[in-house]
């Protein structure tokens, strides 16, 4: 027996199904349910590409009718058959399965976990290393990845380099509240990045226009639907450029990674039964509206906020529900933003940042803006946020040697494909999601 059949008929995945119609094929992948009927048996095939209905008479096929009887669900198979298209299969197409081979018998006294019903979320994550077999899951990682392959043509595309940022570094980018510590060779202390903005500074003015794109790390103690301890960021920078060029290139790039989801992943967004039209108007321009604005459409929704208050989930929710799209907040007080953001030369109490938030509930995907370049004002920043000036000496040589005005972003990769594929929490966007109490699997 071999688990790479190349004899019989070409082989095929499932998600090529309808180039073959009519003909004899073979597929590999695992049995996702088995249904009988008298002499005749439907099962049900997956192999990562999608899933295919079979049906296998007694009568005709003796050999793989007896194979597949019984047999039990993720057993993986070979199987060859006919595919022929029938309108009523989901997909479009199924196969008259002729021949069966079974590479590995799921064992009748120790079933696979996950069956066809409901399964509690906690029950599912435990077992997470076979959840993301499920149509949905797997549905889901394929977006993830497409939305992964269209940020990066739109970046490389507008010319941005990527230059990859370190993962253990000295010292805190986004406060130190939520640093992991980690104890480095010879009891040094290091840290796992919280963003890899920092270096794409450094190698913005070494390149010009460049972009990390990497997994970031926050020792999130919030239980929301939005935070995840590891999260990936793609963060672009760019020598030269300011807070509007930024909210330009951010509109471009998430209308590019939602317009390319529709475009190259409509099945899978089928599969997750993602209301599409949501989607459609995801172009540019997206409205920019400044944090005082923003102060004021909430009141007027009967919202408390004021100047002063960063904004939660709540906030950003009821702000993002009044647009078709999602919706750029500039200039929020430079007192609740981060020690590296300039200051707007018209009012130095607000800083030139911008956040960008998802409709439909998915609050902040995108926070950055402008940096500040001037060497005296870094030094005073730091010193007001209490930060460890040794360990950003690197950084204030930026400043010391040709510093220029720059700006970029980071964008949650996590948070934007939850809300392209419309999930409920940003866990199920990542294969391996790892939050406030969990490290398994
Ligand atoms: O903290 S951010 O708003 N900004 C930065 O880290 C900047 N240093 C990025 C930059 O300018 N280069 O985080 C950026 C985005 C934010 O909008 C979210 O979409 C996402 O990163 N983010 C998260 N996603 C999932 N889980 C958690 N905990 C999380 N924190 C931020």
């Amino acid at each position: 027996m071999s688990a790479i059949t190349r004899d019989a008929a070409s082989v095929i995945t499932i998600e090529q199904a309808g180039q073959h119609d009519a003909q004899q094929v073979t597929l590999r992948g695992w049995l996702y349910n088995v249904r009988e009927s008298g002499k005749l048996l439907f099962p049900i095939f997956r192999d990562g590409t999608g899933i295919i209905q079979g049906v296998c008479s007694q009568k005709e096929h003796p050999q793989a009718f007896e194979a597949l009887r019984g047999l039990t669900q993720e057993s993986s198979v070979i199987v060859t058959g006919i595919i022929r298209s029938e309108k009523r299969a989901p997909g479009g197409y199924e196969i008259g399965v002729t021949k069966v081979e079974i590479v590995q018998k799921v064992p009748e006294s120790d079933p696979y976990p996950i069956q066809l019903k409901e399964h509690g979320v906690d029950f599912l994550l435990d077992r997470r290393h076979l959840w993301i077999r499920s149509p949905r899951q797997a549905a889901i990682l394929r977006i993830r990845a497409e939305a992964i392959r269209a940020a990066r043509e739109y970046m490389d595309g507008q010319g941005y380099t990527l230059t990859d940022a370190p993962v253990f570094t000295p010292a805190a980018c986004e406060g130190t509240t939520t640093l992991f510590e980690v104890n480095y060779i010879d009891d040094q202390k290091a840290y796992l990045t919280q963003s890899g903005q920092l270096y794409v500074e450094a190698t913005a003015m070494a390149l010009g226009k460049v972009y990390t794109f990497g997994p970031t790390f926050r020792a999130e103690k919030s239980k929301t639907r939005r935070h995840l301890t590891e999260f990936w960021m793609l963060e672009p920078e760019a020598a030269y450029a300011d807070l509007s060029d930024m909210m330009a290139l951010g509109e471009g790039l998430v209308s590019h990674m939602v317009q390319s989801a529709l475009k190259n992943r409509q099945r899978e967004l089928e599969t997750l039964k993602r209301d599409t039209a949501k989607l459609a108007n995801v172009r540019p321009p997206f409205p920019r509206i400044s944090y005082e604005e923003a102060i004021r459409i909430l009141n007027e929704h009967g919202n408390s906020a004021k100047m002063g208050d960063d904004f939660g989930g709540d906030e950003e929710t009821l702000l993002s529900s009044e647009y078709d799209r999602p919706v750029m907040v500039h200039r929020y007080p430079a007192a609740i933003k981060a020690f590296y953001m300039q200051p707007d030369p018209q009012r130095p109490d607000l800083a030139l940042g911008f956040d960008m938030l998802a409709p439909e509930g998915y609050g902040e995907i995108i926070g950055g803006g402008q940096r500040v370049h001037d060497y005296d004002l870094l030094v005073k920043r730091l010193r007001e946020n209490k930060l460890p000036e040794e360990a950003f000496q690197w950084y204030l040589d930026l400043r010391r040697y040709g510093s220029v005005p720059h700006a970029g972003f980071g964008l949650g990769l996590e948070r934007t494909v939850a809300w392209i594929c419309g999930t409920e929490h940003i866990r199920e966007v990542i294969p391996f999601p790892r939050t406030i109490y969990r490290v398994y699997p």
